[in-house]
């Protein structure tokens, strides 16, 4: 699986050491959702939506949807609010319809293919939402917010709200014909980039000096 972004150029946050979730619920107080640490296993396609794809992956983790019920209490997944916005520690966000996150397909991951994620992945925890392009799967999560308002995009009209790998929703403006042939071809350059990146950060830690 290459490493990927949208910029590839962002380099991997620094390591937080354990997977931990702020989950900011409307009417109640955040809550930091300690040591993920769930044994749930999800095996899944990954489609990013410059047309590559890894088949196959094993994700482990925890469902959301225990975390978030669990959290919510009585009240119950059905009283969620209309959206949500996932935050990387790298700054980068994705949003979300809630009926796409409410799902039981949906993971936090910290484990693919039984190991710990590593840097270029995610680590230490990562949403995985199968049924959604790339996009979606927020590496380095450190936030879940649920809002009662659509969230603006960070990632302009490239990101569709939904974006529904079986329903091919890539852009939210532009039709498919038009995006698959550019897209395709800024695979190869954009994977380099970021591996490039990602090796950057990890020989910086190493010697901060250099
Ligand atoms: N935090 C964070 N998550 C992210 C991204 C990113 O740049 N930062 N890029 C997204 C995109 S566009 C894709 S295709 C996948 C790539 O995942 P990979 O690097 O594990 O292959 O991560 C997604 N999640
Ligand atoms: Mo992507």
């Amino acid at each position: 699986m290459p490493r990927f972004a949208d910029d590839p150029r962002r380099p991997p946050p620094p390591r937080r050491v354990s997977p931990t979730l702020r989950l900011e619920l409307p009417d109640v107080s955040v809550i930091e959702v300690a040591e993920l640490t769930g044994r749930h296993h999800l095996t899944a396609d990954f489609h990013c939506v410059t047309t590559w794809s890894v088949r196959g992956l094993t994700w482990s983790g925890t469902l959301l949807t225990t975390v978030v019920a669990e959290a919510l209490g009585s009240t119950g997944l059905d009283g969620l609010p209309p959206f949500a916005i996932a935050e990387g520690s790298d700054g980068y966000r994705a949003v979300f319809s809630t009926d796409d996150v409410r799902r039981d397909d949906v993971l936090l991951a910290t484990h693919l293919d039984g190991r710990a994620l590593d840097d270029r992945h995610g680590a230490p925890l990562r949403l995985v939402t199968p049924r959604q392009y790339g996009y979606k799967n927020v590496k380095h999560l450190a936030t879940l917010r649920f809002v009662e308002d659509r969230p603006r995009s960070t990632l302009g009209p490239k990101e569709h709200l939904r974006a529904r790998v079986d329903l091919e929703e890539r852009h939210a403006r532009l039709p498919n014909w038009m995006l698959r042939r550019p897209y395709r071809a800024l695979v190869p350059i954009t994977a380099i980039l970021a591996e490039r990146a990602a090796e950057r950060a990890a020989s910086h830690a190493e010697n901060p000096r250099r």
